[in-house]
Order: structure tokens, then sequence, then C-alpha cells
């Protein structure tokens, strides 16, 4: 944009209410909101505290499912960008880069210049973030393949590059993993020739054992643990196994044939005090192993990475609906060759996709009473089929049909081509940054004595995941604000409800940007930009 600015380096606010230590980065700000009872409404605000740690931590990445299309093509384009090794193709030489990442290629607006212009900066000039090219990573999987075959098998990176990463790639070798065939597709077990043996509990040790290992041996400050690995079928939520944390940590102890490995996978990253992020549409966090992660304090996000098709229709639903055009009809449709593909060619793994994915127009249209009622919803279908040719190369095709003025219909097609995991990797970074970010992060009401974590369930992050997890309904969501729980309480005194879950993505985006802002004691973005209007 003409005459926009732009910062380069790390912000320094001038004001009362931040206060920059060599450590820390204190923030007092007033979250402004408001409440209503019938029609009447009364602002609010509430005085928060935040505290940023501002050292970075020495940092592994511990991916589930390493050997797969998204874990070799990002280890493999960390270890370019780190590198920094060029590759030919028939376009010319290619530079590696973070495109796809917020943190590493999106500015954010910071506010005006002398001359009302808008200035930008990116997000780790705000606040400071990890580089990636600092991260080590290493992986479980359940096929004992090294990184560097694995990602020949990905076919997803330019063979040039391949050549010049291969040697360091294969010396990584997965560590063996929970493999329990009824899981995930029958058609995965040709690959599963590295397993863990013995009971869950077992398993269980083996996996802390591992994550303990490599922190010690790395010397690393924190560990994030990412799943990656295949999709599995939902768990069943069944009382008495996995609907507490104690029933959960039992039914482990009791080899419960009700634990998925995504859940084990889970339990032993909070046990090691590890943030867990699940990058596959399934239930791995079963209410027991929320509560667990309450009860230590331990952040986890999910569910599953949002890469083309959702991201599309997150903007689409709310770009109809938002202009008063009521959408009746999405309809979408995909296919893929890669093993991704071939494992939710099963109905039991399509089902949890298929959950996953349609559950993001609900919250746009059930924010227009005036289009919908309260039990009308656009019709919404989702159809995945496994083409092994086209490879990684994922085919998505979508319609939406809208009902607009006097009768008219607005039908808009489209058809988009992309490599699934080059899209999947930068968002993989993307998680792993802001959920270390966020272990930095403390905050407290301006008038408690304590400060706390953020709420371990990092709905922050929804902005990257097809069907956000949400801080539950419990007392432990509204710390942060009794008054409100009191209200909610009095209003619907059985259940108190959990965090609404936001699928529109520009919301998403400005959660996150704004929430750096708060960071740094600076208001949210309000596009009003009255600077240019109020003569
Ligand atoms: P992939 O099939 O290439 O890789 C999965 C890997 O997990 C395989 O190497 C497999 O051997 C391994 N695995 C299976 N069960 C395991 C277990 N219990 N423990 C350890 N390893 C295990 O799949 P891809 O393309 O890498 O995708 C991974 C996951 O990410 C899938 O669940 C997919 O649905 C999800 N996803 C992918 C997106 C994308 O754009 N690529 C976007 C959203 C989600
Ligand atoms: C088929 O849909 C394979 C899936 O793993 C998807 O490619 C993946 O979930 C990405 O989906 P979307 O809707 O974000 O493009």
């Amino acid at each position: 944009m003409a005459g926009s600015g732009f910062i380069g380096e790390e912000i320094r606010v001038e004001s009362p209410d931040v206060i920059y230590t060599d450590t820390e980065i204190l923030s007092y700000y007033n979250y402004h909101d408001s409440h209503i009872r019938g029609n009447v409404v009364t602002p609010t605000m509430e005085r928060l505290v935040f505290k940023t740690q501002r050292q970075l931590p020495k940092t592994g990445l511990l991916l589930v499912g390493w050997g797969g299309n998204n874990g070799t093509t990002l280890t493999a384009g960390i270890l370019a960008n780190k590198l920094n090794v060029t590759w030919n193709t028939k376009e010319g030489l290619n530079h590696p880069n973070y495109l796809g990442s917020i943190c590493k290629s999106v500015t954010m607006r910071v506010g005006i210049d002398d001359r009302f212009m808008p200035v930008y900066a990116p997000l780790n000039n705000v606040v400071p973030l990890l580089n990636p090219n600092d991260l080590e990573i290493w992986g479980w999987d359940i096929s004992s393949v090294n990184m560097g075959d694995a990602m020949r098998r990905a076919k997803v990176l330019d063979w040039d590059l391949q050549r010049q990463l291969y040697s360091n790639l294969k010396e990584m070798l997965p560590w063996p993993s929970v493999y329990i065939p009824e899981w995930i597709a029958a058609n995965q077990s040709d690959r599963a020739d590295n397993c863990l043996k013995g009971t869950k509990k077992e398993m269980l040790n083996a996996l802390r054992q591992n994550i303990k290992d490599y922190k010690n041996s790395r010397r690393l400050d924190k560990v994030v643990i990412v799943w990656t690995a295949n999709t599995e079928k939902f768990a069943l939520i069944k009382p008495g196994v996995n609907d507490t944390a104690d029933n959960l940590l039992r039914a482990i102890e009791n080899n419960s044939p009700d634990i998925s490995p995504s859940t084990l996978f889970a339990v032993a990253s909070i046990l090691e005090s590890c943030t867990y992020i699940n990058g596959s549409p399934q239930n791995t966090f079963v209410p027991g192993c929320i509560e667990l992660s309450e009860r230590y304090h331990v952040l986890i996000a999910g569910d599953d990475f949002k890469s083309g098709q959702t991201k599309i229709k997150s903007v689409l639903s709310d770009f109809l609906i938002n202009s008063g055009l009521k959408l009746q009809s999405v309809v979408s449709y995909n296919h893929l060759g890669n093993n991704d593909g071939k494992n939710l060619s099963a109905p039991e793994t399509f089902r949890s996709k298929e959950i996953s994915k349609s559950g993001v127009i609900d919250d746009v249209v059930r924010a227009n009473r005036l289009m919908y009622k309260s039990n009308e919803s656009p019709d919404h279908c989702v159809v995945i089929k496994y083409v092994p040719y086209v490879g990684d190369s994922k085919r998505a095709m979508d319609e939406y049909i809208s009902e607009i003025f006097m009768g008219g219909r607005n039908t808009i097609s489209m058809h988009n081509t992309c490599e699934d995991s080059l899209l999947a990797a930068p968002i993989i970074l993307d998680l792993v940054i802001l959920a270390e970010l966020c272990t930095r992060i403390q905050v407290k009401r301006d008038k408690d004595e304590e400060f706390t974590k953020m709420h371990p369930v990092m709905s922050l992050l929804s902005f990257l995941l097809k069907s956000p997890q949400v801080p539950p309904g419990s007392p432990v969501v509204h710390m942060l604000f009794p008054q409100r729980y009191a209200i909610t309480l009095l209003k619907s005194p059985q259940v108190p409800p959990g965090s609404p879950v936001v699928h529109m993505l520009f919301p998403q985006r400005y959660a996150i940007t704004n929430f750096f802002k708060a960071l740094i004691g600076l208001p949210p973005e309000n596009f009003m930009m009255l600077e240019h209007k109020v003569p």
C-alpha cells in the first residue's frame, strides 16, 4: 500500500501501562466488551495484566507420524531453510522459504505514522517468537523407514532438493510407536514394522522415556509434541473409562481397549509437561484427557490442521452470510492419492474427517437469526475419494449456492489443486511457535496477587485448526471472569457452558493479532480509521 510503513525490528511500546524488563514484558490491559440482559446492553471493562517472558527457550519438536508426508516435508523444509539449500527445477533456481506460515510470512497492522498512514510489523517483532530453524526435531512412526527414504516415499519435494537433503535425513530414524490396528484403516498394516510391544501402561512409559531422554540428551528447555500421524476412528466416550482424568489413567493401567494411540500420546505428553497438539480430526482429547491437561496445566490444542478447502469455506460462508446472501447448500468434494487419502478411504477414519470438516459453517449460521431459524442450517455435504495417481496433489471442488434478492440464486463453484503437505507443514510450524509463546505468558486480573497460566485448551490457535478445541464448561474456564461466570450460572444454573467455537477465518486471525497487541498494551484493531473520517 502506498505510503504504508513497516517495522523491521523488535517493537518497543512507550506507555505507562507497559513495562519492559530484561526478562519480561508486562502489559496492563483494559479488556472491553458489552454485557447484555434482554435488550439492555452495558459496556464492560476488565483490567488484566499480561506477563510475557522474553527469553526464547531451546525447544524440541517431536512429531508422531514423523515418516509421513507432513512429517518429512516439514523436517526437510526446515533443514533446507537452516542450511539455505537452493535447488533447480525447470522453472529455474529455487530458494527455501516459509510461505504459508503466519509467524514467518505475515505482517499485522500496529498503528499509524505521523502522516496517518498504516504501519505494519511481522508478528515476531511484536513479541519474541521461536525461529523454526532453531527447532530440534525428532519423532515416532509405526514405519521404520528413515526420514531420507520417507521423504522420497512422500514424493512431495522436488527431486533436486531431495537429492541434497537425503544424506542428512537418512540418519534420522523414528522411534517405535503405538500401533493398534483397530484405530486406523486396515490398509495401513503393511507399513507397521516399528511398533512398541506390551500393555498400554508399558507403552505409555516407553513414550515418556523417549521424551525424557530426548530432552536431556539435547539439553532442551521445552518440548512440543504434534500428532501428524494417520487419522484414527472416533473414540466412544465411556463413563468410568475416559470421562475423567482418574478414570483415564486407571483405564490405561487396566489396558483398556478403548484408549486410542493418540490419546496415549496426549497422556504421555501431559505427564511429561509437554504441550500436545492434535493435527488430525479424531477426538483424542476425550474429557478425561482435557481434565488431565487442566490438572497439570499443560497446554493442548486441536483438532485437525486447517489447510485448504476448509480455510476457504470458513471465508466464503462468512462472506456470503455476512453479506446477507442466504447460503443454502455447500458441497465439497475432494480426491487425493497420498497415504492420508488411502487411510481415509476406510469408513471409520473417513467419518472422523467428515465430522471435522462439517462443523465449519455452524457459528456463522448460528449468529444470524434473521435469515436462519434456530433449527435451520444449509445443506452441507463432504466427500473424499482416494485416487492414487494424483499423489499428494489434492484436488478440491466446492459448490456454494445462496439465495439472493427477490428469489434469485447465486452459485459459486471452485477448483483447487495443491500439494496438501506443502500447505500443512507451515501450519504445523505456526502451531508449535504460537503454542510455545502461550507457555511463556501469564495473566491475572489487576487486583489479584497471583499470575496464572493461560487456560490449557488453546482456542487461540483456532485459525490453524478445522475443528478447534475450546475450554470446556468448567469453573476453571471462568477463573478470570468470576462475575461473568456468576451471571452465567444465574441464567442457566445446571450447565456452565463452554467457550464458543469460532470457525470464521478472519475473526480467528484477528483473535491472534489482537492478542499480540494486548501483550504489549496496544488496543485491538478496530478498522474504523476515524483519523480519516472525523473532520
Ligand atoms: P501420512 O499417511 O503421509 O503420514 C502419517 C504417518 O503416520 C505415516 O508415516 C504412518 O506410518 C504414521 N502413523 C500411523 N499411525 C501411527 C502411530 N500410531 N504412531 C506413529 N506413527 C503413525 O499422512 P499425512 O499426509 O502426513 O497427514 C498426517 C495427518 O494429518 C493425517 O491424519 C491427516 O488427515 C492430517 N491432516 C493433513 C493435512 C494436510 O493438508 N496434509 C491437513 C489436515 C490434517
Ligand atoms: C482429504 O480431505 C484429506 C485431508 O487430510 C485433507 O486434505 C486435509 O484435512 C485438509 O483439508 P482442508 O479442508 O483443510 O483442505
